[in-house]
């Protein structure tokens, strides 16, 4: 079972996203993670999204956000 449910999920990626466009680019990414990863840093948001942008149009729709969390907090 996933640590998060789908409304919390929707609920972090509402508030990741800065500028409410329902994209996250590099930037808002980096600012979400180090709530819970101070020391993380933009070459580790570029493998992430190398690896979890499946569109591959450079940032998170909140389908991959999702994949991503379910991966990342099991
Ligand atoms: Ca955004």
């Amino acid at each position: 079972m996933p640590q998060y449910k789908q409304w919390e999920l929707e609920n972090m990626f509402a508030q990741a996203d800065i500028n409410h466009d329902e994209k996250l680019f590099t930037s808002e990414i980096l600012l979400f993670l180090k709530k819970y990863r101070t020391d993380i840093n933009v070459e580790e948001i570029k493998k992430i999204l190398a690896e979890f942008d499946t569109s591959k149009d450079g940032h998170f729709q909140l389908d991959e956000f999702i994949l991503f969390m379910n991966k990342a907090f099991p």
